[in-house]
């Protein structure tokens, strides 16, 4: 009788579980249950990098060092034409890049509109942690990469960039392309051993832009945030719309006021929907890891996948769900 009563128990809560899943997703773990170390990032190569990034935590390493090796191995990929000196260039035919970090202390560093630089997010760690800055920007931020040490990569186009930019230059027109080859900016959020919280992005911002132009990838509060009373987000797609709504910084303060990441996600794509300038072409990504390890996605456009590497879920890719 009480291995029935036992069993029927079980079946019930398992019942409850799944459908708490079903409505909530997998990737919300039940509240307050801890998962550290753990790492998330933002589309299919945040596998590789995440996997980088694991060797740290695993070690129990500092958040910091693993953001900023996971997403050096994005940048290191030349065959990536939307990450590094592999990015496709700017209109005039320059790869310009942003980055940043941010680490549980709320000291962050910044480099945008960067050229030649294999390692932007090494950069704009540097700035954090060698000047009294935040961000450093174009001639300015290679000058101070190359006085520190960065050797200047003569490569400026790849040739599979110069091929796609030459194609572009046939017709010169611009438009935003969503999911382009379903990869993106990487950001990447982490939790170590020790429960402490760090965030890096670095991207080659979109493909042919004005020469110029810097999107959210390099600004704390849209493109990264990281409060690690709280948690930490980060953000992919049109860096305008990003930018306009502070996005990783408002997924942060939702997260404050309750949310779960996941929600917290979707309530700043939803603010992005209602954007004048929004338009139903755009991808918005958002991805965000809360102080008990639990985690989510939202973005704009089906399409968009993010990365988790925890003890219990080895490197999986998910699929966010999406307003549209
Ligand atoms: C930017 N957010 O420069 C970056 C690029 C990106 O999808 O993620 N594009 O606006």
């Amino acid at each position: 009788m009480k291995s029935r009563r036992h069993f029927v128990k079980l079946t019930a809560m398992s019942a409850a579980f799944l459908s708490f899943n079903k409505l909530y997703g997998r990737n919300n773990f039940v509240a307050g249950e801890e998962t550290k170390p753990i790492v998330i990032s933002t589309w299919k190569h945040g596998v590789a990098a995440n996997a980088d990034a694991w060797q740290i935590l695993s070690a129990k390493g500092h958040a910091l060092d693993a953001v900023e090796k996971g997403v050096m191995n994005t940048e290191s990929d030349l065959s990536n034409q939307s990450v590094g000196l592999g990015g496709l260039p700017d209109r005039d035919g320059h790869v310009t890049l942003d980055a940043c970090i941010m680490d549980e202390h709320g000291n962050c560093g910044s480099v945008s509109f960067l050229e030649h630089i294999k390692h932007p997010i090494s950069v704009a760690r540097m700035v954090m942690e060698k000047t009294p800055h935040v961000m450093l920007s174009g001639e300015g931020a290679l000058k101070f990469a190359i006085d520190n040490g960065f050797p200047k990569e003569k490569i400026n186009r790849t040739p599979e960039s110069d091929k796609a930019w030459k194609e572009w230059l046939k017709k010169a027109e611009y438009k935003p392309v969503v999911n382009f080859e379903n990869h993106d900016t990487i950001g990447m959020i982490a939790m170590d051993s020790a429960g402490n919280l760090s965030g890096a992005c670095t991207t080659s911002g979109l493909a042919y832009k004005l020469h110029g132009r810097v999107g959210d990838s390099p600004i704390i509060g849209a493109g990264l945030f990281v409060d690690n009373e709280v948690g930490a987000a980060t953000a992919t797609g049109t860096g305008e719309e990003v930018i306009r709504v502070c996005g990783s910084h408002t997924v942060v303060e939702m997260m404050r006021a309750g949310h779960s990441p996941e929600e917290a996600c979707r309530i700043a794509v939803e603010r992005v929907s209602k954007s004048p300038k929004a338009v139903k072409e755009m991808q918005i990504g958002f991805i965000a890891l809360n102080k008990h390890g639990e985690f989510g996605g939202f973005a704009l456009q089906k399409g968009f996948n993010y990365a988790v590497y925890s003890e219990k879920i080895k490197n999986e890719l998910i699929d966010a769900k999406s307003f549209y």
